[in-house]
């Protein structure tokens, strides 16, 4: 299943606040930033941009985590105390940027998530096309008790996940939610014990680079597309996004091999 961790090569090994590492298919990449609890500042966001835009050609998944006791404590405040309104408006499009690289990016990508989940480390959390949660997890939206509102997406990702009214409540009041609620609200797909999250993101990785590339794409791009059409628009372009999936060759094959009892039932393993 999970082979050894090798260094990453090229570009993706000069990143400093990234450690990224490649397993076979699977490319796994650190925030490496513990003394700030993995806070994004500048370098940081633009390191996530730059690494989900030059994956490995060979890449066929990837799981992001956290170096340290905490996934990600969000925005590094820092940095935005003496931004003006231009500024932040930028800063917020550039997150913006680089969280789009990551969910519309080549491969599906696993979170996992422990300790702080909160503010930026939340939004960024849910750029995942899945996220596997320790018991340690908790998540937050701070943003109002800072005086600041979600700048990197969050007001368009998370809703999707919890919905809206959870969000409200979070953003308003404070609500800190634990790993058990989180995953009772949408946030995680799947709840560990604590130290167990990257070996169980880094088996589900490894499944999932079996799949067919082109199906893989097809539910990681057309699938939140559609859901966000109107049904008459997103059925019809759901017909052309199947037809170019089974026209696929990996498909043709699978298929096949299901029909001469090749390949596994549903709920057995091949
Ligand atoms: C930081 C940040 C940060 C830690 N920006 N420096 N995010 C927040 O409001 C979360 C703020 N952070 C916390 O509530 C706590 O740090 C944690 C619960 C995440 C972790 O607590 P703890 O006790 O383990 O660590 P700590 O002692 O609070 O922090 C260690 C260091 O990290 C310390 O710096 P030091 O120089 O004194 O060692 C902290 O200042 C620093 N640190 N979090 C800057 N966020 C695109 S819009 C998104 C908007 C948002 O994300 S708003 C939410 C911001």
């Amino acid at each position: 299943m999970t082979s050894a961790f090798r260094p990453a090569k090229g570009l993706l090994a000069q990143l400093t606040l990234l450690r990224v590492e490649c397993s076979g298919p699977v490319v796994h990449l650190r925030l490496n930033r513990p003394d700030k609890r993995n806070a994004i500042n500048g370098t940081l966001v633009r390191e996530l941009q730059t690494a989900f835009a030059n994956l490995p050609s060979d890449a066929r998944a990837a799981v992001i985590s956290g170096e340290g006791a905490h996934f990600c404590a969000g925005l590094d405040l820092s940095e935005v105390t003496e931004q003006s309104v231009a500024e932040g408006i930028f800063h917020s499009r550039l997150w913006h940027a680089a969280f789009d690289q990551i969910q519309y990016g080549p491969v599906p990508l696993i979170a996992v998530l422990h300790g702080a989940v909160v503010g930026g480390g939340l939004e960024l959390a849910a750029t995942a096309h899945l996220r596997v949660a320790e018991a340690s997890a908790f998540y937050g939206l701070p943003e109002g008790q800072r005086g600041i509102f979600v700048g990197g997406s969050g007001s368009a990702r998370i809703p999707r996940l919890i919905g809206v009214a959870r969000m409200t409540d979070m953003m308003l009041t404070g609500r800190v939610f634990d790993a058990a609620e989180g995953q009772a609200a949408g946030l995680s797909n799947y709840l560990v014990a604590d130290g167990e999250g990257l070996t169980r993101a880094m088996a589900l990785a490894h499944k999932v680079a079996t799949n067919a590339p082109l199906s893989n794409y097809a539910i990681t791009q057309a699938l939140p597309r559609i859901a966000e059409m109107a049904p008459a628009e997103g059925l019809f372009v759901e017909s052309l996004m199947s037809a170019i999936a089974q026209g696929d060759e990996a498909a043709k094959k699978r298929v096949r091999d299901f029909l001469a009892k090749r390949a596994g039932k549903v709920g057995k393993s091949s």
